[in-house]
């Protein structure tokens, strides 16, 4: 199968992209290199890098010409990144991501997968979220997200192509760049504790995030490019578990046997304190959920 991978770059698509290859895929990665790095690819005949921006429609028609599949993932992934710049953001994450579905349409792509986010449903009070929960998306980046999934929803029922939405939880695992006060908590602790520096802890540490293993996640995307039968999908990506930052601190800490230094700041403004999940529809479609426990997952981060 010849496979697009849009942002293959970066943290979750260098994964991926490695999977495809291993299992000899030809895979195409397009990525403009904002945040991706080329390094985070393996070195190999069957992946052809284009950098490249998704912005380009030419470009993106060229690529989809070639492809079997699509996996949406280049994006600004940074919240905070569009709040400060709404309308440049929506360029990538929005204007981007109809630009592929064009491109998708015009072309013989026959399947389609996207990297929707939690962020999608805001500060929900009952737990775990389920898909058909409310949803309340309080940042431009979360407006942008949910508003692709909705354009796939339509290319889909429209246009007859095979769409899956899938709705990311907190996603973390080596290559996730821990170099912005803005990245996964979980890479800014590994940085701290292997450099000895003090990390803060917005709040009091007791918020929860359902962590999910990168790993784990390519191995999902991959697996699903090969259904016919999830048109229109969407679907939560989650363990179902809660993990406290102090928890998290513990686990790290018992896993590399050094001491994170810590200190407490207030909570960001907007956080959310508490989120999980709701996992029933992985279940039903796929018979699992990610399963990498967080301290096997935290051991292979720390290398
Ligand atoms: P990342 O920043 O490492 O990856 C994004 C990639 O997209 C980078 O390689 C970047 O260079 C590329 N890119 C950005 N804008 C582009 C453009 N206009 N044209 C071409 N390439 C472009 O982030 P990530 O964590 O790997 O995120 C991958 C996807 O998953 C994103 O869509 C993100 O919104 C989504 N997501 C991630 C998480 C998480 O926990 N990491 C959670 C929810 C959703
Ligand atoms: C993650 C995603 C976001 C979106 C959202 C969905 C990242 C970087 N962001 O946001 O894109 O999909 O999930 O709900 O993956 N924290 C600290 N100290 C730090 C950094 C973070 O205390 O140095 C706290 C932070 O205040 C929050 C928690 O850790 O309470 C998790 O923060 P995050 O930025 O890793 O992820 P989140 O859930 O805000």
């Amino acid at each position: 199968m010849n496979v697009l991978v849009t942002g293959g770059a970066g943290f979750i698509g260098s994964h991926v992209s490695e999977r495809l290859v291993a299992l000899g895929n030809q895979v195409q990665v397009l990525d403009n290199l904002s945040t991706g790095k080329r390094e985070n690819l393996p070195p190999s005949e069957l992946l052809n890098f284009q950098e490249g921006d998704i912005r380009d429609q030419e470009l993106v028609a060229e690529c989809c010409d070639q492809a079997d599949a699509v996996i949406h993932l280049a994006a600004v992934a940074s919240v905070q990144a569009s709040v400060d710049d709404p309308a440049g953001t929506h360029q990538s994450n929005f204007d981007g991501t109809l630009n592929l579905l064009e491109a998708c349409r015009k072309s013989d792509v026959k399947r389609f997968l996207y990297a929707c986010s939690a962020a999608i449903y805001g500060d929900t009070e009952v737990l775990p979220v389920k898909e058909e929960t409310a949803l309340n998306p309080l940042t431009p980046y979360a407006v942008d997200k949910l508003s692709g999934e909705y354009y796939l929803g339509y290319y889909s029922r429209q246009y007859g192509l095979n769409t899956s939405s899938f709705r990311f939880f907190n996603i973390y695992g080596p290559r996730q760049d821990p170099s912005s006060p803005y990245s996964g908590v979980i890479s800014i602790m590994a940085d701290r504790l292997l450099s000895g520096r003090e990390m803060t802890i917005f709040g009091d540490g007791k918020q929860t995030r359902d962590f999910v293993y990168v790993g784990d996640l390519a191995d999902l995307l991959v697996e699903s490019l090969a259904r016919t039968d999830m048109s229109g999908s969407i679907m939560n990506v989650g363990t179902g578990k809660q993990t406290s930052l102090l928890d998290l601190k513990s686990a790290l800490e018992s896993v590399s046997g050094k001491t994170l230094k810590v200190s407490f700041d207030d909570p960001r403004k907007g956080d959310i304190k508490f989120s999980c999940a709701a996992v029933t529809r992985l279940v039903t479609c796929f018979g699992k959920v990610p399963t990498t426990p967080i301290k096997e997952g935290l051991r292979e981060l720390l290398g």
